[in-house]
Protein backbone atom coordinates (compact mmCIF):
# COMPACT_ATOMS: atom_id res chain seq x y z
CA UNK A 1 0.00 0.00 0.00
CA UNK A 2 2.50 2.48 1.23
CA UNK A 3 5.03 1.32 -1.79
CA UNK A 4 2.33 2.30 -4.33
CA UNK A 5 1.19 5.00 -2.76
CA UNK A 6 4.86 6.33 -3.36
CA UNK A 7 5.24 5.14 -6.75
CA UNK A 8 1.47 7.35 -7.70
CA UNK A 9 3.51 10.66 -5.76
CA UNK A 10 6.79 10.30 -7.71
CA UNK A 11 4.35 9.32 -11.07
CA UNK A 12 3.03 12.41 -9.80
CA UNK A 13 5.97 14.48 -9.31
CA UNK A 14 7.59 13.18 -12.55
CA UNK A 15 4.35 14.56 -14.66
CA UNK A 16 4.64 17.78 -12.93
CA UNK A 17 8.71 18.01 -13.61
CA UNK A 18 7.85 17.05 -17.29
CA UNK A 19 5.21 20.02 -17.72
CA UNK A 20 7.37 21.69 -16.27
CA UNK A 21 9.70 21.64 -18.80
CA UNK A 22 7.59 21.84 -21.77
CA UNK A 23 6.72 25.16 -20.13
CA UNK A 24 9.84 26.68 -20.24
CA UNK A 25 9.62 26.51 -24.13
CA UNK A 26 9.60 30.01 -26.29
CA UNK A 27 8.73 30.52 -29.67
CA UNK A 28 10.51 33.54 -31.16
CA UNK A 29 10.19 35.06 -34.49
CA UNK A 30 12.46 37.64 -35.65
CA UNK A 31 13.43 39.28 -39.02
CA UNK A 32 16.49 37.32 -40.50
CA UNK A 33 19.91 38.52 -39.88
CA UNK A 34 18.63 40.49 -36.55
CA UNK A 35 20.17 39.26 -33.15
CA UNK A 36 23.81 38.23 -32.05
CA UNK A 37 24.91 34.18 -32.93
CA UNK A 38 25.37 33.71 -28.57
CA UNK A 39 21.47 35.72 -27.60
CA UNK A 40 19.71 32.66 -27.53
CA UNK A 41 21.75 30.50 -26.08
CA UNK A 42 22.82 32.75 -23.21
CA UNK A 43 18.56 32.91 -22.70
CA UNK A 44 18.44 29.08 -22.93
CA UNK A 45 21.66 28.73 -20.04
CA UNK A 46 20.15 31.83 -17.79
CA UNK A 47 16.82 30.43 -17.73
CA UNK A 48 17.05 26.74 -18.60
CA UNK A 49 14.24 27.80 -21.42
CA UNK A 50 14.23 26.07 -24.74
CA UNK A 51 13.90 28.36 -27.42
CA UNK A 52 12.45 27.86 -30.90
CA UNK A 53 13.52 30.54 -33.23
CA UNK A 54 11.90 31.28 -36.74
CA UNK A 55 12.86 34.27 -38.81
CA UNK A 56 11.19 36.15 -41.21
CA UNK A 57 12.05 39.34 -43.94
CA UNK A 58 8.80 41.18 -44.04
CA UNK A 59 6.13 42.83 -42.11
CA UNK A 60 3.60 41.09 -44.75
CA UNK A 61 4.62 37.90 -43.99
CA UNK A 62 4.28 38.53 -40.14
CA UNK A 63 1.00 40.66 -40.27
CA UNK A 64 -0.92 37.54 -42.07
CA UNK A 65 0.48 35.59 -39.18
CA UNK A 66 -0.68 37.81 -36.29
CA UNK A 67 -4.24 38.46 -37.76
CA UNK A 68 -4.52 34.86 -38.39
CA UNK A 69 -4.04 33.85 -34.65
CA UNK A 70 -3.07 30.71 -33.30
CA UNK A 71 0.36 31.16 -34.68
CA UNK A 72 2.11 30.18 -31.23
CA UNK A 73 4.62 32.39 -31.37
CA UNK A 74 5.34 34.37 -28.23
CA UNK A 75 7.32 37.08 -28.98
CA UNK A 76 7.65 38.97 -32.48
CA UNK A 77 9.58 41.86 -33.74
CA UNK A 78 6.56 44.07 -35.45
CA UNK A 79 7.60 47.18 -37.23
CA UNK A 80 6.22 50.20 -35.14
CA UNK A 81 3.90 51.31 -38.66
CA UNK A 82 3.10 47.89 -38.37
CA UNK A 83 2.60 47.16 -34.86
CA UNK A 84 0.01 50.16 -34.56
CA UNK A 85 -2.29 48.67 -36.82
CA UNK A 86 -1.89 44.97 -35.46
CA UNK A 87 -2.76 46.66 -31.64
CA UNK A 88 -5.98 48.24 -32.92
CA UNK A 89 -6.88 44.72 -34.37
CA UNK A 90 -6.33 43.59 -30.78
CA UNK A 91 -3.32 41.32 -31.84
CA UNK A 92 -0.83 41.94 -28.81
CA UNK A 93 -1.30 41.96 -25.12
CA UNK A 94 -0.32 45.04 -22.58
CA UNK A 95 3.17 44.33 -21.51
CA UNK A 96 3.17 43.79 -17.81
CA UNK A 97 5.89 46.37 -16.86
CA UNK A 98 6.19 45.20 -13.07
CA UNK A 99 7.76 42.41 -14.68
CA UNK A 100 10.47 45.10 -17.11
CA UNK A 101 12.78 46.34 -14.59
CA UNK A 102 15.41 47.07 -17.56
CA UNK A 103 13.28 49.07 -19.11
CA UNK A 104 15.02 51.74 -16.91
CA UNK A 105 18.18 50.90 -19.67
CA UNK A 106 16.34 52.68 -22.64
CA UNK A 107 16.54 56.18 -24.10
CA UNK A 108 13.68 57.66 -23.17
CA UNK A 109 13.18 59.79 -25.70
CA UNK A 110 13.40 57.02 -27.96
CA UNK A 111 10.94 55.49 -26.57
CA UNK A 112 9.17 58.35 -26.70
CA UNK A 113 9.30 58.70 -30.60
CA UNK A 114 8.15 54.90 -30.21
CA UNK A 115 4.96 55.83 -28.26
CA UNK A 116 3.39 57.64 -31.31
CA UNK A 117 2.93 54.56 -32.56
CA UNK A 118 1.82 52.82 -29.31
CA UNK A 119 0.47 54.94 -26.86
CA UNK A 120 2.59 54.76 -23.39
CA UNK A 121 4.36 52.21 -25.14
CA UNK A 122 1.94 49.86 -22.84
CA UNK A 123 2.36 46.93 -25.96
CA UNK A 124 5.74 47.29 -27.37
CA UNK A 125 9.80 47.80 -26.00
CA UNK A 126 12.28 49.29 -28.87
CA UNK A 127 14.37 46.59 -30.08
CA UNK A 128 16.37 48.15 -32.97
CA UNK A 129 15.88 50.98 -35.32
CA UNK A 130 17.12 52.04 -38.29
CA UNK A 131 17.07 53.45 -41.76
CA UNK A 132 16.29 52.42 -45.57
CA UNK A 133 19.02 54.07 -47.72
CA UNK A 134 21.53 52.56 -50.31
CA UNK A 135 24.11 49.88 -50.08
CA UNK A 136 26.44 50.22 -52.88
CA UNK A 137 29.70 48.56 -54.21
CA UNK A 138 32.34 51.46 -54.15
CA UNK A 139 34.52 50.13 -57.11
CA UNK A 140 31.47 48.93 -59.63
CA UNK A 141 29.63 52.31 -59.40
CA UNK A 142 32.53 54.34 -59.96
CA UNK A 143 33.26 51.67 -63.19
CA UNK A 144 29.30 52.01 -64.40
CA UNK A 145 29.42 55.63 -63.22
CA UNK A 146 32.29 57.30 -63.13
CA UNK A 147 33.50 59.65 -60.26
CA UNK A 148 30.49 61.49 -61.26
CA UNK A 149 27.96 58.76 -59.38
CA UNK A 150 25.66 60.85 -57.44
CA UNK A 151 25.74 58.93 -54.73
CA UNK A 152 24.52 60.83 -52.13
CA UNK A 153 21.06 61.09 -54.00
CA UNK A 154 18.22 58.46 -54.73
CA UNK A 155 19.19 59.46 -57.95
CA UNK A 156 21.93 56.67 -58.39
CA UNK A 157 19.14 53.72 -58.51
CA UNK A 158 15.86 55.93 -59.74
CA UNK A 159 17.25 58.48 -62.38
CA UNK A 160 16.79 55.43 -65.37
CA UNK A 161 20.25 56.76 -66.82
CA UNK A 162 21.90 55.45 -64.00
CA UNK A 163 19.51 52.59 -63.21
CA UNK A 164 20.39 51.73 -66.89
CA UNK A 165 24.07 51.77 -66.69
CA UNK A 166 23.80 49.83 -63.19
CA UNK A 167 21.48 47.11 -64.82
CA UNK A 168 24.20 44.55 -65.69
CA UNK A 169 26.18 44.67 -62.45
CA UNK A 170 22.79 44.45 -60.41
CA UNK A 171 20.44 46.46 -59.06
CA UNK A 172 17.80 45.31 -55.98
CA UNK A 173 15.09 46.09 -53.78
CA UNK A 174 13.61 45.90 -50.49
CA UNK A 175 10.07 43.41 -51.27
CA UNK A 176 8.97 46.21 -48.93
CA UNK A 177 5.93 47.77 -50.68
CA UNK A 178 5.12 50.35 -47.64
CA UNK A 179 9.04 51.61 -47.93
CA UNK A 180 9.76 51.89 -51.16
CA UNK A 181 6.62 53.69 -52.40
CA UNK A 182 7.24 56.38 -50.24
CA UNK A 183 10.80 56.41 -50.99
CA UNK A 184 10.23 56.86 -55.19
CA UNK A 185 7.37 59.55 -53.93
CA UNK A 186 10.43 61.39 -52.04
CA UNK A 187 12.47 60.86 -55.09
CA UNK A 188 9.23 62.52 -57.43
CA UNK A 189 9.42 65.68 -54.70
CA UNK A 190 6.22 64.11 -53.36
CA UNK A 191 5.33 63.85 -49.52
CA UNK A 192 6.49 60.39 -48.78
CA UNK A 193 3.80 60.14 -45.89
CA UNK A 194 1.31 60.92 -48.66
CA UNK A 195 -1.52 58.69 -48.17
CA UNK A 196 -3.27 59.77 -51.62
CA UNK A 197 -3.77 57.44 -54.17
CA UNK A 198 -2.45 59.97 -57.19
CA UNK A 199 0.72 60.23 -55.10
CA UNK A 200 1.30 56.44 -55.09
CA UNK A 201 0.59 56.27 -58.26
CA UNK A 202 3.59 58.83 -59.41
CA UNK A 203 5.61 56.74 -56.83
CA UNK A 204 5.02 54.01 -59.35
CA UNK A 205 5.33 55.47 -61.90
CA UNK A 206 8.83 56.50 -61.04
CA UNK A 207 9.42 53.14 -59.82
CA UNK A 208 8.19 51.42 -63.52
CA UNK A 209 10.36 53.62 -64.87
CA UNK A 210 13.54 52.31 -63.70
CA UNK A 211 11.88 48.59 -63.10
CA UNK A 212 13.49 47.02 -66.95
CA UNK A 213 16.78 47.62 -64.88
CA UNK A 214 15.72 46.08 -61.55
CA UNK A 215 17.12 42.18 -60.86
CA UNK A 216 14.78 41.41 -58.36
CA UNK A 217 13.02 42.34 -55.26
CA UNK A 218 13.89 40.87 -52.23
CA UNK A 219 14.74 41.34 -48.47
CA UNK A 220 17.22 39.40 -47.26
CA UNK A 221 19.06 37.82 -50.17
CA UNK A 222 21.00 41.03 -51.32
CA UNK A 223 23.00 40.57 -47.86
CA UNK A 224 25.02 38.28 -49.54
CA UNK A 225 25.15 39.30 -53.07
CA UNK A 226 26.46 42.56 -52.23
CA UNK A 227 28.96 41.17 -49.88
CA UNK A 228 29.65 38.74 -53.03
CA UNK A 229 29.84 41.28 -55.70
CA UNK A 230 26.81 39.97 -57.27
CA UNK A 231 24.90 43.33 -57.01
CA UNK A 232 26.06 46.10 -57.18
CA UNK A 233 23.95 48.86 -55.77
CA UNK A 234 21.09 47.58 -53.00
CA UNK A 235 17.81 49.32 -51.54
CA UNK A 236 18.08 48.40 -47.90
CA UNK A 237 18.37 48.69 -44.75
CA UNK A 238 21.38 50.00 -42.61
CA UNK A 239 22.31 47.10 -40.62
CA UNK A 240 22.27 44.53 -43.78
CA UNK A 241 24.40 46.92 -45.72
CA UNK A 242 27.11 46.94 -43.06
CA UNK A 243 26.51 42.96 -42.52
CA UNK A 244 27.68 42.56 -46.63
CA UNK A 245 30.40 45.05 -45.77
CA UNK A 246 31.81 42.77 -42.82
CA UNK A 247 30.65 39.48 -44.85
CA UNK A 248 33.09 40.82 -47.34
CA UNK A 249 35.61 42.25 -45.35
CA UNK A 250 35.97 38.41 -43.47
CA UNK A 251 35.94 37.04 -47.15
CA UNK A 252 38.57 39.48 -48.01
CA UNK A 253 37.20 39.27 -51.80
CA UNK A 254 38.13 42.71 -52.25
CA UNK A 255 34.50 43.85 -52.42
CA UNK A 256 33.99 47.04 -50.77
CA UNK A 257 30.64 48.31 -49.71
CA UNK A 258 28.85 51.71 -48.17
CA UNK A 259 25.81 52.28 -46.94
CA UNK A 260 24.47 56.36 -47.45
CA UNK A 261 21.47 57.80 -46.45
CA UNK A 262 20.30 60.05 -49.16
CA UNK A 263 20.33 63.85 -49.02
CA UNK A 264 16.74 63.81 -49.99
CA UNK A 265 15.96 62.44 -46.67
CA UNK A 266 15.03 58.91 -45.93
CA UNK A 267 12.74 56.42 -43.99
CA UNK A 268 13.68 56.12 -39.93
CA UNK A 269 11.69 52.87 -38.73
CA UNK A 270 11.76 51.09 -35.18
CA UNK A 271 10.82 47.34 -34.76
CA UNK A 272 9.42 46.60 -31.80
CA UNK A 273 9.32 43.60 -28.97
CA UNK A 274 5.88 42.53 -28.71
CA UNK A 275 3.84 39.74 -27.38
CA UNK A 276 0.64 38.30 -29.33
CA UNK A 277 -2.89 37.75 -26.81
CA UNK A 278 -2.59 34.11 -27.45
CA UNK A 279 1.33 33.73 -26.92
CA UNK A 280 1.24 30.14 -25.34
CA UNK A 281 3.71 31.19 -22.98
CA UNK A 282 3.11 34.87 -22.01
CA UNK A 283 5.38 34.57 -18.94
CA UNK A 284 8.57 33.36 -20.21
CA UNK A 285 8.25 35.88 -23.14
CA UNK A 286 8.37 38.79 -20.36
CA UNK A 287 11.44 37.42 -19.37
CA UNK A 288 12.81 37.07 -22.46
CA UNK A 289 12.11 41.17 -23.62
CA UNK A 290 13.60 41.89 -20.07
CA UNK A 291 16.59 39.49 -20.60
CA UNK A 292 16.95 41.77 -24.07
CA UNK A 293 16.87 44.74 -22.57
CA UNK A 294 20.18 44.04 -20.56
CA UNK A 295 22.75 46.59 -21.47
CA UNK A 296 25.32 44.07 -22.22
CA UNK A 297 22.71 41.94 -24.19
CA UNK A 298 21.83 44.79 -26.31
CA UNK A 299 25.05 45.97 -26.96
CA UNK A 300 25.97 42.51 -28.03
CA UNK A 301 23.20 42.49 -30.48
CA UNK A 302 24.00 45.91 -32.17
CA UNK A 303 28.02 45.07 -32.30
CA UNK A 304 26.82 41.94 -34.17
CA UNK A 305 24.36 43.48 -36.72
CA UNK A 306 24.84 46.99 -37.03
CA UNK A 307 21.74 48.42 -36.25
CA UNK A 308 21.29 51.01 -33.64
CA UNK A 309 19.36 50.42 -30.71
CA UNK A 310 17.62 52.46 -28.29
CA UNK A 311 19.23 51.01 -24.95
CA UNK A 312 20.80 54.04 -23.13
CA UNK A 313 22.74 51.85 -20.81
CA UNK A 314 24.31 49.82 -23.48
CA UNK A 315 25.68 52.45 -25.24
CA UNK A 316 29.24 52.50 -23.61
CA UNK A 317 29.53 48.65 -24.77
CA UNK A 318 28.93 49.71 -28.57
CA UNK A 319 31.99 49.45 -30.25
CA UNK A 320 32.94 52.93 -31.01
CA UNK A 321 33.44 52.61 -35.04
CA UNK A 322 29.38 51.69 -34.74
CA UNK A 323 28.81 54.51 -32.72
CA UNK A 324 30.46 57.15 -34.74
CA UNK A 325 28.91 55.89 -38.08
CA UNK A 326 26.62 58.17 -39.30
CA UNK A 327 25.19 55.51 -41.28
CA UNK A 328 23.89 53.63 -37.80
CA UNK A 329 23.64 56.83 -35.69
CA UNK A 330 22.77 59.43 -38.00
CA UNK A 331 23.63 62.71 -37.34
CA UNK A 332 21.61 65.30 -36.23
CA UNK A 333 21.05 67.27 -39.67
CA UNK A 334 20.42 63.82 -41.49
CA UNK A 335 17.64 62.81 -38.29
CA UNK A 336 16.17 66.07 -39.91
CA UNK A 337 15.52 64.71 -43.25
CA UNK A 338 14.25 61.55 -41.70
CA UNK A 339 11.15 60.47 -42.27
CA UNK A 340 8.77 58.12 -39.90
CA UNK A 341 6.07 55.69 -41.41
CA UNK A 342 2.31 56.78 -41.19
CA UNK A 343 0.23 53.93 -40.54
CA UNK A 344 -2.43 53.14 -43.46
CA UNK A 345 -5.62 51.93 -43.48
CA UNK A 346 -6.63 49.20 -45.18
CA UNK A 347 -8.07 51.31 -48.04
CA UNK A 348 -4.54 52.96 -48.69
CA UNK A 349 -3.20 49.08 -48.09
CA UNK A 350 -5.12 48.14 -50.74
CA UNK A 351 -3.47 50.82 -53.63
CA UNK A 352 -0.57 49.84 -52.48
CA UNK A 353 -0.50 46.39 -52.60
CA UNK A 354 -2.42 46.30 -56.21
CA UNK A 355 0.66 48.92 -57.13
CA UNK A 356 3.61 47.04 -56.29
CA UNK A 357 2.23 43.82 -57.85
CA UNK A 358 2.07 45.81 -60.77
CA UNK A 359 5.81 47.38 -59.78
CA UNK A 360 6.94 43.89 -59.21
CA UNK A 361 5.85 42.13 -62.17
CA UNK A 362 6.83 44.62 -64.35
CA UNK A 363 3.27 44.90 -66.36
C1 LIG B 1 17.05 42.68 -40.48
C2 LIG B 1 16.03 43.57 -41.08
C3 LIG B 1 15.30 44.34 -40.06
C4 LIG B 1 14.90 45.65 -40.52
N1 LIG B 1 17.58 41.84 -41.48
C5 LIG B 1 13.54 45.73 -41.00
N2 LIG B 1 12.74 46.61 -40.26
Amino acid sequence: MKTTALCLVSALALTAGQAAAQDKVLNVYNWSDYIAEDTIAKFEAATGAKVNYDVYDSNETLEAKMLAGNSGYDVVVPTSDFLRRQVGAGVYMELDKSKLPNLANMDAQLMKNAAVYDEGNAHSVVYMWGTTGIGYNVEKVKEALGEDAPLNSWALVLDPANAEKLASCGISMLDAPTEILPIAMNYAGLDPRSTEREDFEKGAETLMAVRPYVRYFHSSQYINDLANGDVCVSIGWSGDVFQAQARAAEAENGVEIKYVIPDEGALQWFDMLAIPKDAPHPDLALEFINFIMDAQITADITNYVWYANANAASMPMVDEEIKSDPGIFPTEAAKERLWGAPVYDSKVDRVVNRLWTKIKTGE
